[in-house]
């Protein structure tokens, strides 16, 4: 990798580290997707919804001054609208960065007016983030600070439940698990309850899943089972940001996967942990409600204005905002104003 590069007038450039300026410009950006997305709550069409907050992040992150990289897009195994992988986003006026955005984790949720869809979007240090393109589902196990150093993917589920409810100074039949609602989660879903634990089962959305189970006070101790590759690592970000753990193995689901896992230099039986998904301590992670949920309350309207929550965090100095937005209708054009 190049340390530095010849701008155009001649003088060397040196890559920037990222700075914590970013953190607020970030938020400006998962803002205007939610609030773009807000117009398609319930209205049971979810690819129209994607596009709007496609459109709205892709206009928004051109203004953030970084060059950034976007290696994760998301939207491909759902065959969704995206930003493409490889796509140069921000002002070219900035640190070198990995990009990986979710501009709605939880279509079906927002075209339903169900809880918890999100607009995200989390940032790391150029080739930072673990390519996601072989394989479009991992299993994943997300548990928060005080569990982190506990627990282990390839531990049977009840051992790892019994982990954390000691870590946590619980009992097991204290301990929740959240569990995307899936029939390939069967046998994860039985032995669960044969270990004594209670579950809550999340119909989509496993980003917003993990953040609770590594939030104090959210309910959630845990989340459990296979969902999407992109989805696991924005959830390392996050969850980097927040000292809690994600182990994680690929998940082919057919011999032609399996191959793909393996062409692309993977070990299927690998864990992966929050780390080997994000790398190094300059992450930067940030969500905004599209609907209303335990995590962010959603985009809500009222005379002339529309409010937003959003949670913004970055790794290295550990700070969690909660951030609100009131916007005036009108002044943001056809990011709030859609109709
Ligand atoms: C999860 C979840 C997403 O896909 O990754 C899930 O975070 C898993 O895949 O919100 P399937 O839906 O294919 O089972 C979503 O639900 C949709 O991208
Ligand atoms: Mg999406
Ligand atoms: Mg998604």
């Amino acid at each position: 990798m190049n340390t530095s590069e010849t701008a155009t007038n001649g003088a060397t450039r040196r890559p920037e580290a990222p700075d914590r300026n970013l953190a607020m410009d970030l938020v400006r950006v998962t803002e205007a997707a939610a609030m773009a997305a807000g117009r398609w709550v319930g209205r049971g069409d979810k690819n129209s919804g994607d596009g709007a907050a496609v459109e709205a992040m892709r206009k928004l992150i051109s203004t953030v001054a970084m060059r950034g990289v976007v290696v994760i897009g998301e939207g491909e195994k759902d065959e969704a609208p995206m930003l493409f992988n490889g796509e140069e986003v921000g002002n070219h006026n900035g640190p070198d960065c990995d990009v990986a955005v979710d501009p709605i984790d939880g279509t079906t949720l927002l075209s339903k007016g169900m809880p918890n869809a999100l607009a995200v979007l989390a940032v790391a240090e150029r080739n930072a983030m673990f390519d996601p393109s072989a394989v479009f589902y991992m299993e994943k196990l997300a548990v928060g600070p005080e569990a982190a150093d506990v627990v282990d993917i390839s531990a049977p589920v009840a051992e790892n439940i019994r982990r954390v409810a000691k870590a946590k100074q619980i009992e097991v039949s204290d301990v929740t698990v959240c569990i995307l609602d899936r029939s390939r989660h069967d046998q994860l879903v039985s032995e669960v309850r044969e270990a004594g634990a209670r579950i809550q089962f999340i119909s989509d959305g496993d980003v917003a899943g993990a953040i609770a189970a590594a939030r104090p006070d959210s309910g959630v101790d845990m989340l459990m089972g296979i969902g999407g590759t992109p989805e696991g690592i924005i959830t390392a970000c996050a969850l980097k940001c927040l000292d809690g753990e994600l182990q994680t193995r690929l998940w082919p689901k057919d011999d032609t996967e399996r191959e793909q896992v393996r062409s692309a230099g993977h070990d299927p039986q690998q864990v992966l942990t929050t780390s080997d998904l994000v790398r190094g301590d300059n992450v930067f992670f940030c969500a905004t409600g599209i609907t209303d949920g335990a995590l962010l309350r959603g985009v809500h309207y009222r005379a002339n204005r529309c409010t937003t929550q959003s949670l913004m965090m970055r790794s290295k100095s550990g700070t969690v905002r909660s951030i609100e937005g009131s916007h005036k209708l009108g002044k943001l054009g056809e990011y709030s104003d859609l109709d």
